[in-house]
């Protein structure tokens, strides 16, 4: 098969040299269906998020842009870390995901999940409605392949184990943990003395119910909505340690096919998409640890005093990360931070 979308590459710079519109010819290469990639499904908030907006393109588009969701990052075989790799060879045409998972492509994306860097949701809203820091971030959004559209939130992660309470350092010692594709995470981990193991959300399920793994970090509403509970994790700590966005963007070779008047469209349908992905989450987090107390696993919320302790733990993991990311793109964020502290 001729590749029709090669053919338009080529047409793009001679339509602009004879002063046709692009999108004359960009509009022909519009797929029958444009695959999203969601770690989770809809039954979790954030794939929730990735329905909403699939749901709300194909309304406002007369089905034109018909996005079609793949949970349980099927078109990467579950393995979530290739997901923005994946987007950039065209496997994925659409990415609904959290930035940590691609920390092995573009690092500096998963920025927002520093550990305690924005303490709770005062301080995330700052930051996110801070529109100077977020044309920053999008920039380097770009610069790894893809038009970012809008940001949600996955929520504070939270940790889990099967073992006992977890309430001082000292109770993380030797814990296997199981964490995401992200080297930081890791870190932090090793830093509060337990054992990480790197493995998919697909393959921790399974590690978790065979006691291969001790632990597991998460945001309460994917414990609840997996029913983590049931796989032996009987112990959670509530210390909100690090939250990614949910990231809403399309890979630059799907972008510049559409039509502007189409990428209006979707970059407000993932806007609304976001925003109502946000009240979701926030009303689950609202409500979370009495949900998962009512299901019979210990909740332990720190005091202040064992934030502080928690925040010492990991002060050499955040500076090596704080390094490996742009340094002074954090040192804003944490500015604005502080200013929710003084308010
Ligand atoms: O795999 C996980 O832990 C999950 C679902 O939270 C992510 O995709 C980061």
């Amino acid at each position: 098969m001729i590749k029709r979308r090669s053919l338009i590459r080529l047409a793009g710079p001679l339509a602009a040299a004879v002063a046709l519109p692009r999108y004359a010819f960009a509009q022909g290469a519009y797929k029958s269906e444009y695959k999203m990639s969601t770690v989770v499904p809809p039954a979790f908030a954030w794939g929730k998020g990735g329905e909403i907006f699939a749901n709300l393109v194909r309304e406002r588009t007369g089905g034109r842009i018909n996005i079609k969701q793949y949970p349980g990052a099927s078109l990467v075989q579950g393995d979530q870390t290739r997901e923005l790799t994946a987007a950039r060879q065209g496997v994925i045409d659409v990415l609904c995901g959290a930035p940590i998972n691609w920390s092995g492509t573009a690092r500096e994306l998963a920025v927002f999940t520093l550990p305690f860097l924005m303490p709770d949701h005062k301080a995330w809203d700052a930051v996110m409605n801070n529109s100077a820091l977020m044309n920053e971030y999008f920039d380097m959004v770009r610069k790894a392949g893809a038009e970012p559209l809008a940001v949600g939130e996955t929520g504070y992660r939270q940790i889990s184990n099967s073992k006992r309470p977890i309430t001082r350092p000292e109770d993380m010692k030797g814990l296997k943990v199981r964490v995401v594709g992200s080297p930081m995470y890791g870190d932090i981990m090793s830093a509060m003395g337990a054992n990480p193991t790197f493995m998919s959300w697909a393959d921790a399920q399974p590690a978790l119910a065979s006691g291969a793994v001790d632990a597991q970090e998460n945001p309460l509403e994917v414990f609840l909505a997996a029913k983590i509970h049931t796989l032996g994790q009987k112990y959670v700590t509530k210390w909100n340690y690090s939250n990614d966005i949910l990231l809403f963007a399309v890979p630059n070779q799907i972008w510049t096919s559409w039509t502007p008047a189409d990428q209006k469209i979707v970059r407000e349908a993932a806007q609304d998409a976001a925003r109502q992905q946000v009240q979701l989450v926030r009303k689950l987090f609202d409500e979370d640890a009495q949900r998962v107390a009512a299901l019979g696993v210990e909740v332990h919320v720190p005091t202040p005093g064992e934030m502080k302790t928690w925040q010492t733990e990991t002060r050499r993991p955040y500076a090596r990360w704080k390094a490996q990311f742009q340094p002074t793109f954090v040192s804003k964020i944490e500015e604005v931070v502080a200013s929710t502290r003084k308010a």
